[in-house]
């Protein structure tokens, strides 16, 4: 099946097995009136699946001005849509943007985190620093350091087998 020529076939696998997604997914529950949790924490630049579960007995919404998201669901229904958290930014408010709904109490906030995939680069950047610190200072003098010490050892060891030999020519001389 993966194998199959055929575009369309591909093109609906494809889209067939991203569904179930491996985003991490966000549930906010809606109620008279509030949402459950009201305090959620979300990671920079993380694609995530946002779900909005209204357990009320009305319609409501969950408006995020920041993050351009607006979902309205009907009493009992559950939308979610997919949508990627900034990259920058510490986060900001929600509300139910129904007449009313967010004086009652259906406000929360968002915060936002650094991603723990910041570690990796900061390693990179270490390792960088560090092999630029060598090219500037270490590196040169000491490739020239290594080569005249092997040169001078070089040397050492001829000198060291030539007296040999001339003492043993000499000693055979005796
Ligand atoms: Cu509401």
């Amino acid at each position: 099946m993966p194998f199959a020529p055929g575009g369309d076939t591909a093109g609906e696998t494809a889209e067939s097995t991203a569904a179930p997604s491996t985003q991490p997914t966000v549930v906010i529950e809606s109620t008279e009136f509030g949402f459950s949790p009201s305090t959620v924490t979300l990671t920079q630049g993380e694609e995530i699946v946002l779900r909005l579960v209204n357990n009320g007995l009305v319609e409501h919404n969950i408006d995020i001005p920041m993050l351009g998201v607006l979902l309205t669901a009907a009493p009992g229904e559950t939308v979610e849509t997919i949508l990627v958290v900034p990259g920058s930014g510490n986060g900001g408010s929600f509300t139910c943007s129904l007449a009313g709904h967010a004086e009652a109490g259906m406000t929360g906030n968002i915060q936002i985190g650094l991603a723990v995939a910041e570690s990796p680069d900061a390693e990179t950047q270490v390792v960088a620093a560090r092999i630029e610190m060598d090219e500037t200072t270490g590196m040169p003098s000491i490739t020239t350091a290594i080569i005249l010490a092997m040169g001078m050892f070089l040397a050492m060891m001829a000198f060291v087998v030539g007296m040999l030999q001339f003492m043993k020519g000499f000693e055979e001389q005796l």
